[in-house]
């Protein structure tokens, strides 16, 4: 009842009529969906409602990097892959576009050429349906934008072994430099999917030898068809 009660409460105080979260374009007070989802307590113990179960709202949890882990050492809910050389992935206070952190990459020479991901896990299919549009939005910042090839792309891959749903490794990045400037890419789940829960790579990889550092904030996964 308390968890309907806030989600209630939520959907009222929040959304606009995009479904949308507002307060997360905000400084101040990190947006709703923000907060670990029912199933993830919050670091003073509270338990804090699904981000997931209003029609409209942000899919994936956290997505403002607000909420570190239990332990501290990265975002709640989020994963990094950084085994590769030459990267460090990790959450920043500075700068952000949102609140108080951000998402950084920070890929030395030695990364060229390697793949770096950071994860989102337990996407559950209810809310990624097959023949279902999706719009996955974010800002990036980064501190260069010549030299080589950088691309940042999203993978969508389903737990059944189905294929990844994903845009092309294109050149894709920030055009100016030290600029928070929005990406978005739409996608549609082919009606034939049958995967129970999905996870989402955003992916870096750059074909340069200059060190590329990248900030990415207030990521979201909306249904809009
Ligand atoms: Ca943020």
């Amino acid at each position: 009842m308390l968890r309907l009660g806030l989600l209630l409460l939520a959907g009222v105080v929040a959304c606009d009529g995009d479904g949308r979260w507002p307060g997360g374009r905000d400084i101040g007070d990190p947006p709703l969906d923000d907060f670990p989802d029912a199933s993830f307590p919050g670091p003073d113990g509270s338990w804090i409602p699904d981000s997931g179960v209003v029609e409209g709202s942000n899919i994936l949890v956290n997505g403002g990097f607000e909420r570190l882990s239990t332990n501290g050492s990265f975002a709640a809910r989020w994963q990094p892959e950084a085994s590769n050389p030459g990267g460090t992935i990790s959450i920043v206070d500075d700068p952000s576009y949102t609140g108080e952190r951000a998402l950084e990459y920070d890929i030395a020479a030695a990364g060229e050429g390697y793949e770096f991901w950071v994860t989102q896990s337990n996407l559950s299919a209810e809310r990624l349906l097959p023949g279902a549009t999706y719009e996955l939005s974010g800002f990036y910042r980064i501190n260069q934008v010549g030299g080589g090839s950088i691309n940042f792309n999203y993978i969508l891959r389903p737990d059944s072994g189905q294929p990844d749903l994903g845009n092309d490794w294109d050149n894709t990045h920030p055009s100016e430099l030290d600029t928070w400037e929005p990406f978005v890419w739409e996608f549609t789940i082919p009606s034939d999917y049958g995967a129970a829960s999905y996870t989402l790579h955003l992916h870096l990889i750059k074909f340069t030898s200059i060190r590329v550092i990248l900030q990415v904030d207030e990521v979201s996964l909306l249904r809009i068809q």
